[in-house]
């Protein structure tokens, strides 16, 4: 098939293929195990849609743990490719294995019932008797390279979040969401990672359930009103459903992440803000940039090269005018005396040439993907032809390992950059090994499009003249199934789909895998590196889990109020996906920032779990002290977060532990109000405790927020929100002038902050300061984990809970950190007037310094320490209130 006859639109996609025969339920051989049902399944028919149809399928069903079921519906003779076991981490394709642990029906909230013929099946929550995923009336299409499934939604109650990573707004709606994986950042079209993760959140009464596919292959996902429908090119349906107890959004996410994984824990020095840009011209260019920061007391944390650094952009070398290599290592020692990071791009594709060594010591080990004839599979990224490391060879983990090891030693870098991991590649299949007449400039632009055309013919034909994998009964190249990829057929932009990893494994079957296979193999190189810190490692590309290996960029996205805003969603969908340390590049990549639009992106990027500003190649300076408004702001909102990095760092060692997002939309923590809140994604939950309100309109000098009803106190002036103003959704109107971001605390919340100084750990070596925001009952609560901030193993950590009560702060909890860590300022912020000033700290009596409304502070002479002696009854007591509301 020549490639002029891909189509490009796409009859099929959006229609259920209600034609389709399905499978009966061969009733008489169901199995009841040990570990749940076995239930076999056979084909009504023969004819086919895609591919060829597999006649026996198995459908186990096993209840594995109280807050998940797993229906796995496979081929018997189980030769559909699945996510391969290694390098996952992940328990894989061994079903008895896996499911050995199961069989907890009873407990289980989920019930499993099915139809016989033909064969469909529901998913019922228990509880309320609410089915949450059913295929009746949407036959089962199950064929080697095409498997379709379909549920049905309530229409007008549910609210769906998450399958990507797609750039679109928070609530999806009615959609085709494409999920493989691609080096573009296009609005609602596929991009750099695959997540096949949703949650529900029901309209009517808040309740959330989540639904995970593993399947690695290229996929459609419609959505529409009452409906979602799957279109997966291969592998098998490996569905699990989340459901736990209490149905809350925060809960569903924790139980996604038990399977794929909890989100890894940073070190200290990655919460601070951080610098980037694409086209720094030389090593003096970024010192220049770094002393700026400096000089405009703005917090720089970590200062970052992009690929500028390398010769001829080949990893592991130097510009050796520009970046030569001593100047680097005087930088990165000079960065480390001042206390600041480095962190430096590494790409995975490696550069064509026998002079080169990374290159002869990977051909040495055999590590490098191959084509179909056992060749060196050879395409193009930026320096040039390249061949791609393959992630699942066994000798992969050796090569990378000294490769880093060595890169790490040289510059003592905190971290590593992994882009290009989808993985990109600018020709169409194995480029680099054609002859020589017919080879194009290094750079596919270099060519005229006319030469382009006739290059790309030329090398489609080399490709497809490679032919298929020995044994493969598929057509990996042109499969009959057109997944809507934004870059038309599977193989352009990227590695071929013929071409093959260990094991005999095609492309197409891992293809969504790459980079995250990457990021786990280069994490176990920066723990060989070191093994007692935590690694600190950023990829675009992502699957399922990654986020116990590595952080996310959301890759490049435009310097435009519109995509400043798509941030919002994004990582909220990362945060839900288990990736919490994400972010996007701080006013934009693509095209120049306008002083306002860097201002507000300041604002908002100073809250993002993952900090950083970053620039394109072709686009004027943003760096946050090139305007006086954005310079003025970033010091105002930085100062918050430096404030908030005890709160910040909690919330990260509970992601770490339980799986929570550190941004959470309004709905996850209000899903009662799921109707009033579902659609919201331009405010910000920090955690359950902090909203941020961003403007993200040109010249807007308000904020129409929503408050969930309760106090909310302002986190700069410590006024009450008044709640009478609360209107239709409850909005409320918020000042917002060019340089201000509005922050707000929730009443009933204790916040444990620090002095903002310029560098993490010089805010960390100040006293602990106390807020406490009480709500109408007075009561507050808040949580701090300390532990010194870098080890995989802290050997002493700290996990102390406050409670306010009865005018009483109570705390307890574990103290194994160090106890020298000494309380500042303790402020009560109340909604009525504070009338006492007097408190007692152990047995001193000491003097609340009280506005005469409704904050008092109580100052400690640092005399204070979360130590054991805190934890002692009544040990701080306050009598503070009259029973009178202001006014
Ligand atoms: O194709 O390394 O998303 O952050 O600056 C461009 C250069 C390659 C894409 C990344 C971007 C980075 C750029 N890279």
């Amino acid at each position: 098939m020549a490639y002029t006859t891909i189509r490009t639109t796409f009859p099929t996609m959006a229609n259920m293929s209600t034609s389709a025969q399905g499978y009966r339920v061969d009733e008489a051989n169901i199995l009841q195990k040990s570990w749940g049902i076995e239930i076999p399944l056979l084909a009504n028919g023969n004819s086919s849609l895609y591919g060829t149809l597999i006649q026996d399928l198995v459908v186990a069903i096993v209840y594995e743990t109280n807050e998940r079921v797993h229906v796995k519906i496979y081929d018997k003779d189980q030769k559909q490719v699945v996510v391969p076991n290694s390098p996952l981490g992940m328990i894989r394709p061994n079903i008895q294995e896996q499911f050995r642990g199961g069989h907890k029906k009873k407990n289980n909230p989920n019930e499993f019932n099915y139809t016989s013929n033909p064969f469909s099946f529901q998913v019922t929550r228990k509880s309320d008797g609410v089915v949450l995923f059913d295929t009746t009336g949407f036959p089962l299409v199950f064929e080697d390279q095409y498997l379709e499934i379909s549920t049905r939604l309530p229409a007008n109650n549910t609210n769906i979040y998450g399958l990507g990573e797609v750039l679109a707004p928070f609530k999806r709606t009615r959609n085709v969401t494409t999920l493989f994986a691609r080096d573009a950042h296009d609005r609602y079209k596929n991009m750099y990672g695959t997540q096949t993760f949703y949650m529900d959140i029901r309209n009517d009464n808040g309740a959330a359930h989540g639904v995970f596919l593993l399947n690695a292959h290229g996929m459609d996902i419609v959505t529409t009103e009452d409906r979602i429908t799957y279109k997966a090119i291969g592998g098998i349906l490996d569905f699990y459903f989340f459901v736990p107890q209490d149905a809350k959004p925060n809960s569903v996410v924790q139980a996604y992440t038990s399977l794929v994984g909890k989100s890894m824990m940073p070190a200290h020095w990655m919460l601070g803000y951080q610098n980037c840009r694409y086209n720094y011209t030389s090593i003096s260019h970024v010192q220049h940039v770094v002393e700026m920061h400096d000089k405009n007391n703005i917090p720089l944390e970590v200062q970052w090269i992009d690929i500028d650094y390398m010769d001829g952009r080949k990893d592991f070398t130097f510009d050796p005018v520009n970046f030569p290599r001593e100047k680097m290592i005087d930088f990165s020692n000079s960065l480390h005396e001042q206390g600041k990071r480095f962190v430096v791009m590494v790409d995975p594709a490696i550069p064509v040439g026998n002079s080169y060594q990374p290159y002869v010591r990977g051909q040495k080990l055999n590590v490098f993907v191959k084509n179909v004839d056992g060749s060196e599979y050879q395409g193009q990224v930026w320096p040039g032809y390249t061949v791609f490391p393959d992630w699942w060879h066994p000798n992969i983990t050796n090569y990378w390992q000294s490769e880093i090891i060595e890169w790490m030693e040289l510059l003592k870098l905190d971290g590593i950059w992994i882009d290009m991991n989808e993985p990109s590649s600018f020709c169409l299949g194995s480029c680099g090994s054609l002859n020589n007449s017919v080879k194009p400039n290094a750079e596919p632009w270099q060519n005229t499009i006319e030469e382009q055309l006739r290059l790309h013919t030329f090398q489609e034909s080399a490709l497809n003249a490679l032919g298929q994998p020995p044994g493969e009964t598929r057509n990996l190249l042109y499969p009959n199934y057109i997944i809507n990829n934004g870059a038309g057929n599977l193989s352009e932009k990227t590695v071929a789909m013929t071409a093959q990893h260990y094991g005999n494994i095609s492309h197409y079957d891992i293809h969504n895998l790459y980079g995250h296979a990457e990021g786990y193999i280069t994490r176990q190189a920066l723990l060989a590196y070191n093994s007692s810190t935590r690694p600190f490692l950023l990829s675009r590309s992502t699957f399922a889990g990654s986020g116990s290996y590595m952080g996310h960029w959301t890759g490049d996205i435009v310097s435009s109020w519109e995509d400043m805003k798509g941030t919002i969603a994004d990582i909220f969908n990362f945060q839900m996906y288990g990736i919490s340390y994400s972010g996007a590049d701080i006013c934009g990549f693509v095209g120049d920032a306008t002083e306002n639009l860097c201002t507000r992106w300041m604002q908002l990027g100073s809250f993002y779990p993952f900090a950083r500003m970053h620039n394109g190649d072709a686009s004027i300076d943003q760096e946050p002290y090139i305007w006086e408004s954005t310079a003025e702001a970033s010091r105002k909102a930085l100062k918050v977060r430096y404030a908030l990095l005890p709160y910040f760092y909690t919330l990260f060692e509970e992601s770490n532990r339980l799986g929570t997002g550190i941004w959470r939309p309004l709905v996850f923590e209000y899903p009662q109000y799921a109707s009033i809140f579902a659609y919201n994604d331009e405010q910000i939950m920090l955690g359950s405790d902090i909203l941020i309100s961003p403007v993200l309109v040109d010249h807007a000098v308000t904020v129409n927020a929503q408050f969930p009803p309760g106090i909310w106190y302002d986190w700069y002036t410590h006024d009450i929100l008044k709640t009478s103003s609360v209107k239709e959704k409850f909005i409320i109107t918020l000042d917002a002038p060019l340089t201000h971001v509005p922050v707000h605390i929730r009443g009933g919340a204790i916040i444990i902050t620090k002095l903002p100084e310029l560098l993490v750990d010089k805010t960390y070596a100040t006293p602990y300061n106390i807020i406490i925001a009480l709500n109408e009952n007075r009561h507050a609560f808040g949580r701090l984990y300390i532990d010194d901030g870098y080890s995989i193993q802290p050997a002493n950590k700290s996990s102390i809970n406050f409670i306010f009560t009865g005018n009483t702060l109570t705390v307890n909890g574990q103290f194994n950190y160090r106890d020298t860590e000494s309380i500042g300022n303790i402020t009560i912020l109340s909604h009525q007037n504070i009338a006492y000033s007097v408190a007692t700290i152990g047995d001193k009596k000491v003097t609340m310094v009280s506005n005469g409304t409704t904050t008092a502070t109580l100052v400690t002479d640092g005399a204070v320490f979360l130590d054991k002696a805190i934890a002692r009854p009544n040990y701080i007591k306050s009598n503070l209130f009259v029973n009178r509301p202001i006014g």
